[in-house]
């Protein structure tokens, strides 16, 4: 739906104009979160740009925030001119990560809870410019943002000048989706005052200084959908291990039986969970407080299960995206949409106890887990917020299948080639194979479980062998590994195509 006012008419732009106007040296805080709510008509444009004054000799440099992964008109667009030189703190654009393990971009992997503090301390370049996606922009400098929050509260008080994309693929009953708070870093103040996913404590908007507010542009362009694949029958075996876990903690009287609050990753093991907790009769009425919501949470509200989700983003399907809007007034009890300082903040996740579950490419004898790290070296997406849940969470589950590439990588591993979260924060692990209870256990019985419970058989009697090795020839006893093999099963995927 289109939206005016005289402010919005004094301000109107055409992307190429808004592309004139950015340095040729220039720091981008852009809204966007895996990939929702991103600009997608300015960076094109400037690409154009940069492009054509390249041909006439001008340097461009290029240092790109945003608040995860964006689409493929910014984080491709951007980085096809050859003039994106940093990229923080997550991404999943297939060029762009290209360019990055050929060593031609930086990217710094971080927490995306750490993100504020780096701008904010002034650790990162400030930022020159906000580009950031919105439904509705008042005179008074109120800026309601579409289906993504991420870091785009930061970036817009942060920024020298602003740039809207102002959507109309949004009702403007989207706005009151958004809650809007910022915590202190440097005062002491006080709580952050969420005790429950559904708390709200901020606004609807983003407030920000209106005569920074350069140009606005008039978008039509949709978010790059992600489409989910129908869990395939690892996914379901993985999501029924998890399930029949959490019961049987429920059991034990260590989780309440009215749960702890969800947080799940993206991608498609983390949507069968969600699918079969909305097809099991022993889940009911639950509560998540994520940073991502995907369409899996169509299937939690059709069983009339989804209480609430709390979350950065809304990353529907094209067709999610339909039903949303169809829905949208309705549902506005049903989700809400926070800054990642909020969503990703240790102090609220720690507060509510949440049962985090992330998907992990390697996990090794050890229980230490690889999400990010290709073979020790090559970049998938990045660490995103699950340090964040993970080392916070009441409870952190780490899932994969227990192979990869046809059989030729094992997922089980005797030492990953990178550590993202480390044995002493991993507690579950699970593959279709099964699930490992690592609490409480020391390291040489965190082994023997992983092995038994977690490996794929063809790999299984490899992996007794190299911890029965190390277990001999290991100097420390503690944590035995044979050193000079630790690493050969990635040595030897990499010289011959697979681990066998
Ligand atoms: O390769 O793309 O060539 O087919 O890795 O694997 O199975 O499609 O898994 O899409 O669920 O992603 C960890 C990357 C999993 C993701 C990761 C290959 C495999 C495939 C992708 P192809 P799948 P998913 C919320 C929380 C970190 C951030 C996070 C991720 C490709 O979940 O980025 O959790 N997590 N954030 O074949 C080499 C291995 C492999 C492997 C799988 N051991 N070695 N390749 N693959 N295992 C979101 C945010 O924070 C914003």
């Amino acid at each position: 739906m289109t939206v005016t006012n005289p402010f919005i008419e004094s301000r109107l732009k055409s992307p190429e104009e808004v592309a004139l106007l950015l340095p040729r040296d220039v720091t981008l805080g852009c809204s966007g979160f895996t990939p929702a709510g991103y600009p997608k008509l300015i960076p094109p444009a400037f690409a154009k740009r940069i492009e054509t004054e390249q041909k006439q000799g001008h340097e461009f440099s290029i240092r790109l925030y945003a608040g995860a992964s964006t689409g493929e008109e910014l984080d491709g667009a951007l980085a096809k001119t050859g003039a994106l030189k940093l990229r923080i703190p997550y991404q999943s654009n297939s060029y762009l990560r290209n360019q990055i393990n050929a060593g031609n971009v930086d990217f710094i992997d971080m927490h995306l809870s750490h993100v504020v503090k780096y701008i904010e301390h002034g650790i990162l370049p400030s930022i020159d410019a906000a580009i950031v996606e919105a439904v509705d922009v008042t005179s008074d400098g109120k800026v309601y943002l579409t289906t993504s929050s991420g870091m785009s509260a930061t970036y817009l008080q942060k920024a020298k000048e602003i740039y809207i994309e102002l959507s109309d693929v949004h009702p403007q009953e989207l706005k009151g989706y958004h809650d809007i708070y910022l915590p202190t870093h440097h005062s002491k103040g006080g709580p952050i005052p969420i005790l429950s996913p559904d708390d709200r404590i901020g606004q609807p908007y983003v407030q920000v200084d209106p005569s920074l507010i350069k140009g606005i542009v008039r978008s039509s362009a949709r978010d790059a959908s992600a489409e989910f694949k129908a869990p395939d029958a690892d996914c379901i075996a993985i999501a029924d291990h998890v399930l029949e876990f959490i019961r049987d903690e429920i059991k034990k009287g260590r989780i309440p039986k009215e749960y702890l609050p969800f947080q799940n990753g993206v991608g498609n093991i983390a949507n069968a969970v969600l699918g079969s907790m909305a097809k099991n009769d022993h889940f009911h009425e639950i509560q998540m407080y994520t940073e991502v919501v995907q369409d899996s949470a169509f299937d939690l509200i059709d069983a009339g299960k989804l209480q609430v989700a709390s979350t950065s983003a809304l990353t529907f399907s094209g067709k999610g995206l339909e039903r949303f809007h169809k829905n949208i007034n309705e549902w506005k009890s049903k989700f809400i949409i926070r800054p990642q300082e909020i969503s990703n903040h240790p102090e609220v996740i720690r507060r509510m106890g949440l049962i985090a579950m992330n998907t992990a490419l390697e996990v090794d004898i050890y229980g230490n887990v690889n999400s990010t790290h290709v073979m020790g070296t090559s970049m998938m997406n990045g660490i995103g917020g699950s340090g964040d849940f993970t080392r916070n969470s009441h409870l952190c589950i780490f899932m994969t299948p227990s192979l990869a590439k046809n059989g030729d990588i094992s997922a089980i591993v005797p030492f990953v080639s990178h550590t993202d979260h480390s044995e002493h924060s991993t507690m579950i692990i699970v593959t279709e194979q099964g699930l490992a209870d690592l609490r409480g256990c020391p390291p040489k019985k965190r082994a023997e479980l992983i092995i038994e419970k977690c490996a794929h058989p063809s790999y299984r009697d490899r992996l007794r062998s190299y911890y029965e090795t190390a277990k001999q020839v290991s100097k420390g006893k503690h944590t035995p590994h044979h050193l000079e093999e630790a690493l050969s099963w990635h040595v030897r995927f990499l010289k011959t195509g697979s681990m066998k």
